[in-house]
């Protein structure tokens, strides 16, 4: 039963990873009165929404989940080396049980807007059923990936059939024996290719850009490696504490062209034999997502498995791609072998655009009208700022963020920004390029220790300060600068969606380098902020 009180010490937007671990922070261990707030009918995030056949994590499951509780660390979570999408959901079901969480999470309920009253120094929070709250911190944990993008392509309301994004799978729609049509190819799309493409009746592939794809290596943890795991968990996640991309394994410091071409092939073999994509990319030399030429290596390898493995050449020439291997890195399994399928096919819309969506299916520029019963957007996310951009937050004098933010994102940390006090962003622009769980926990564990110092004054306020941040979306700005990220259109620099700014929107020095400079901050008496009391006139 929510508790209905409506003023708040804390409101917490999003329970996914990140909104659940907040609550427990802000509630069980600062003793707040807090409650977190999802448009979705239940808790995980992410892993409520996409329920899309094939869904699951492609970061190694041993780190794809919270830290903090070690006793529930020493046991995977579901039997295989990635995470399926039902087992993720139940684990972070469990995390709400186990820290009784439930009573203070009101499901159903999208947050419409959140303003900061100057004169009073609380955030009012509107929901869509017009219920008003108010809080002294709001904490927005929206998720990176979760303003979906549905392109709006001609005669897309014609569509009879059944259209769905994979961001919003129904629970009653299957694929078996259908003919489906699937419009993208990145993460998502290629997962749900390899999984449909086994009960679907036929399945047709619409595809924009060609995608370098690795393969996965999933498959069931044996009993010794869960054993092995128990015994090291620590040394597991201390490597991951310490390392680039939070991902499990040890990033490499050999520039790719250091050694002879031979061993390049050989290393990216051995990755390949491996499987995981990041593993891929960052495992085997230290510059695939820096240096031209190793990138051209790592491409040409995948390149040269594509012509090998899809035994069309018409079809293993329309999935080469040839730009930069600099979109996040995919793998699945047994992505290029699905399209030796009978019962798959594949148009490329680079040569063959979309003409529109009929009452049947989809028309391509060629005349011929693909028959469909199921068309999936597996289109992506207005990433980052999308659903910061989706609600109306005002902050000082009445400053929307859309305002704050139109000339690009920005921020301090990736957690802050000047002139919306006492918000603390979880995963907001600039935030490390990592592994997503690991990341999450050491903002929220920061968060609640700044909100713990700043509760020694009466009515407490923490802004950053203007100058913080430019210096802070300096650096990120070259950092990325220094990597490839920027020269392909995708979600990771906002090229994915018309008309968006373009611009990296993450922090490139990895995971340790950014816990570094959280603790430098903290240890300086969070220095890039204000903290005072909101009552006094004077701010110390
Ligand atoms: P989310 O899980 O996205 O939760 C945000 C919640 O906020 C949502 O439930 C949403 O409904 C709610 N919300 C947003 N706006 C409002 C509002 N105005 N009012 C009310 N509620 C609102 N990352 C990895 O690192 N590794 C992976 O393997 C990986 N796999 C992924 C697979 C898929 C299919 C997708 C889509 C993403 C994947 N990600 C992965 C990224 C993933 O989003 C994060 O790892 C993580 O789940 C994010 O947690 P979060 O709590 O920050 O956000
Ligand atoms: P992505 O990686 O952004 O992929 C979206 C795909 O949809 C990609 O292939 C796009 O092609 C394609 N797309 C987008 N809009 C269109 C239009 N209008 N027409 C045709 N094709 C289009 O999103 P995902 O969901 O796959 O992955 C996001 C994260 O979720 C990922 O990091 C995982 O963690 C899970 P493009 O490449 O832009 O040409």
């Amino acid at each position: 039963m929510i508790d209905r009180k409506t003023d708040l010490d804390a409101i917490v937007i999003g329970a996914g990873f990140g909104g659940i671990y907040m609550l427990h922070k802000l509630r069980n261990e600062l003793g707040l009165a807090a409650r977190a707030f999802d448009r979705a009918g239940g808790v995980g995030g992410t892993w409520y929404w996409n329920r899309y056949p094939g869904a699951k994590s492609d970061s190694e499951g041993l780190v794809y989940r919270y830290a903090f509780d070690k006793e529930a660390l020493q046991e995977p979570i579901g039997n295989n080396r990635y995470i399926d999408q039902a087992d993720m959901r139940a684990y972070l079901e469990s995390v709400v049980e186990k820290y009784d969480l439930g009573r203070d999470i009101q499901l159903n309920t999208s947050i419409e807007s959140a303003v900061f009253d100057d004169s009073r120094s609380v955030w009012t929070v509107t929901t869509d059923s017009g219920e008003s709250l108010t809080a002294r911190y709001l904490v927005t944990a929206l998720g990176v990936l979760s303003a979906a993008n549905l392109p709006d392509i001609k005669g897309r309301d014609s569509f009879r059939g059944r259209l769905v994004h994979t961001g919003a799978w129904p629970e009653d729609l299957s694929v078996e024996g259908k003919r489906v049509g699937v419009i993208g190819t990145g993460s998502t799309g290629t997962q749900f290719i390899c999984a449909a493409s086994k009960t679907a009746g036929h399945l047709t592939v619409f595809q924009r850009s060609a995608q370098y794809v690795v393969p996965s290596g999933n498959g069931p943890l044996s009993d010794e490696f869960k054993a092995k795991y128990r015994a090291n968990y620590e040394e597991v996640w201390e490597q991951v504490w310490n390392s680039y991309v939070g991902c499990g394994f040890q990033e490499s410091d050999v520039p790719a062209m250091s050694v002879s071409e031979e061993e390049r092939r050989r290393v990216f073999q051995d990755a390949w034999d491996r499987g995981n994509a990041f593993r891929f990319m960052l495992g085997t030399f230290s510059d695939i997502a820096s240096d031209p030429a190793a990138n051209e290596a790592a491409a040409e390898f995948i390149r040269s498995k594509i012509r090998e493995i899809v035994k069309d050449q018409e079809t293993a020439r329309k999935l080469t791609p040839n730009d930069y291997y600099a979109r996040r890195p995919i793998s699945n399994e047994d992505y290029y072998e699905t399209f030796n399928r009978d019962n798959v096919s594949l148009v490329s819309l680079k040569e063959n655009p979309v003409r529109e969506i009929t009452p049947n299916g989809l028309l391509t520029e060629d005349g011929v009208e693909h028959e469909l019963d199921v068309l999936v957007f597996a289109t992506g996310f207005d990433a980052v700022d999308g659903s910061y951009r989706r609600m109306d937050i005002r902050g000082r004098g009445g400053e929307t963020i859309r305002q704050h933010w139109q000339d690009g994102v920005s921020s301090y940390l990736g957690i802050a920004t000047p002139g919306f006090p006492n918000l603390f962003m979880i995963y907001g622009p600039n935030t490390v390029f990592s592994n997503l769980p690991p990341a999450i926990e050491t903002q929220v564990e920061w968060i609640t220790d700044l909100i713990a110092a700043s509760r020694k004054y009466d009515r407490p306020s923490v802004e950053a300060t203007k100058s913080a941040e430019d210096a802070w979306t300096a650096v990120c700005e070259e950092l990325a600068g220094h990597t490839l990220f920027p020269k392909v259109d995708s979600f990771i620099n906002g090229g994915n969606i018309p008309g968006k700014r373009r611009g990296v929107m993450f922090y490139f020095a990895g995971l340790a380098a950014y816990r570094q400079k959280l603790r430098e901050v903290a240890g300086a008496g969070y220095e890039g902020f204000v903290l005072h009391d909101d009552s006094s006139p004077t701010r110390s």
